[in-house]
C-alpha cells in the first residue's frame, strides 16, 4: 500500500513513521509520501491560499496549488516522484482476508460502478461523511491512497470536483467536533485502516474482538494478578472453561454497549441468551 500526504504541514505526519506504521514500512508493506504543499506555490510569497469569494472570514486554500499537486500525486510525478518508493510489491492484495465483520453496518462509501484503477483520495473535512470501522475495513486494501489536507476554511471545492477526473474521492470526517486542519485526522485514518493490512498487526485474530467488529463495544480486559489493592479479577476469567468466558465476554459487551452507546443495538443481532443478558444486566 501507497499512502501519500499533501500539507503545508509535513512535520505534524512525522508520527506516521514510528511504532506500528513504522513497521510496516520496515517490512514493505507500506511505503508513505509526505509532501509539503508549498512545492507547488507558484508566486514568491509560496501563498497556498486566498480570501473567500463572497465574502466571509478566514481563507480558502488555492486550486492553482492544489491541481498540480493532486495531478503529481497521483502519477507519482514532479516532487512526489522524489519520495516514491517504486519496489512497493502489494502482498495485502492477494493474502486471505482475516477480520470478517460478521454483523458489522457493511454500508461505505464504495458504490462499486467506479473504476478501482485510480487511486483513492481522501479529503478530511468536517463537512464530510462520517468515517467508520467499515470504511477502515474497505480502504485497507487500496493499493494508493492520498490524503489532501486542507486548513483555514478548507479547500476551493472545484479542486475536490477536478480531482474525480483522476481520483475515486471521499470527503470525510472524523468525528463532530471541529479541528484546524486535516493533518490529525490524516494520523488517525491512516492508522485505523494500515492496521488492518494483513500482515502489520502482529495478533492476526485481535482484531476480529475489536470494537465495532461485530457491532458492539468490547468489555473489560484483565491480566495478572489475580487480586490488585483489593479488587479480584472476575472468577469466571480463571475457571479455564471457555465456553463460560466466551458468554460472560459477549455479556459485558452487551451490557457496555448498552450503557455507552445504546444505538449501537439497534443495528446487532441478537440471540435469545442475547436477550437474556440484557433483561438480567
Ligand atoms: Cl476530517 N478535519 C477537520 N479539520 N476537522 C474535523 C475533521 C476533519 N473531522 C472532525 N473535525
Amino acid at each position: 500500500m501507497r499512502l501519500d500526504v499533501l500539507t503545508i504541514f509535513p512535520e505534524y505526519l512525522e508520527p506516521l513513521r514510528h511504532a506500528l506504521l513504522g513497521k510496516a514500512i520496515e517490512q514493505k508493506i507500506l511505503s508513505i509520501g509526505v509532501h509539503d504543499l508549498r512545492q507547488w506555490a507558484t508566486d514568491r510569497h509560496k501563498s497556498v491560499d486566498d480570501t473567500p469569494m463572497g465574502g466571509g472570514p478566514g481563507m480558502v486554500m488555492k486550486p492553482e496549488v492544489w491541481g498540480p499537486a493532486l495531478d503529481d500525486a497521483a502519477a507519482g510525478a514532479g516532487p512526489v516522484a522524489e519520495t516514491l518508493d517504486l519496489t512497493t510489491a502489494s502482498p495485502h492484495l492477494s493474502a486471505p482476508r482475516h477480520d470478517d465483520l460478521a454483523g458489522v453496518d457493511t454500508q461505505t462509501y464504495e458504490t462499486g460502478d467506479e473504476d478501482r484503477s485510480k487511486p483513492l483520495l481522501l479529503v478530511p473535512t468536517p463537512a464530510g461523511k462520517p468515517f467508520t470501522q467499515a470504511d477502515a475495513q474497505a480502504w485497507s486494501t487500496e493499493e494508493h491512497i492520498v490524503f489532501a489536507c486542507g486548513r483555514y476554511e478548507g479547500i476551493d471545492q472545484r479542486v475536490v470536483d477536478d480531482a474525480a477526473n483522476r481520483y475515486r474521492v471521499r470527503e470525510v470526517s472524523i468525528g463532530d467536533y471541529v479541528l484546524i486542519g486535516g493533518e490529525v485526522a490524516v494520523l488517525v485514518i491512516a492508522e485505523a485502516v494500515v492496521r488492518l493490512v494483513p500482515g502489520v498487526l502482529g495478533n492476526q485474530s485481535s482484531h476480529q474482538e475489536d470494537s465495532f467488529s461485530d457491532g458492539l463495544l468490547e468489555g473489560p480486559s484483565y491480566t495478572k494478578p489475580r487480586s490488585w489493592r483489593g479488587l479480584d479479577v472476575p472468577e469466571v476469567l480463571t475457571s479455564g472453561n471457555h465456553a463460560l468466558i466466551d458468554r460472560w465476554r459477549r455479556d459485558q459487551s452487551l451490557l457496555r454497549t448498552r450503557a455507552v452507546r445504546p444505538e449501537l443495538l439497534d443495528a446487532v443481532e441478537l440471540s435469545a441468551a442475547d436477550r437474556r443478558a440484557l433483561e438480567q444486566g
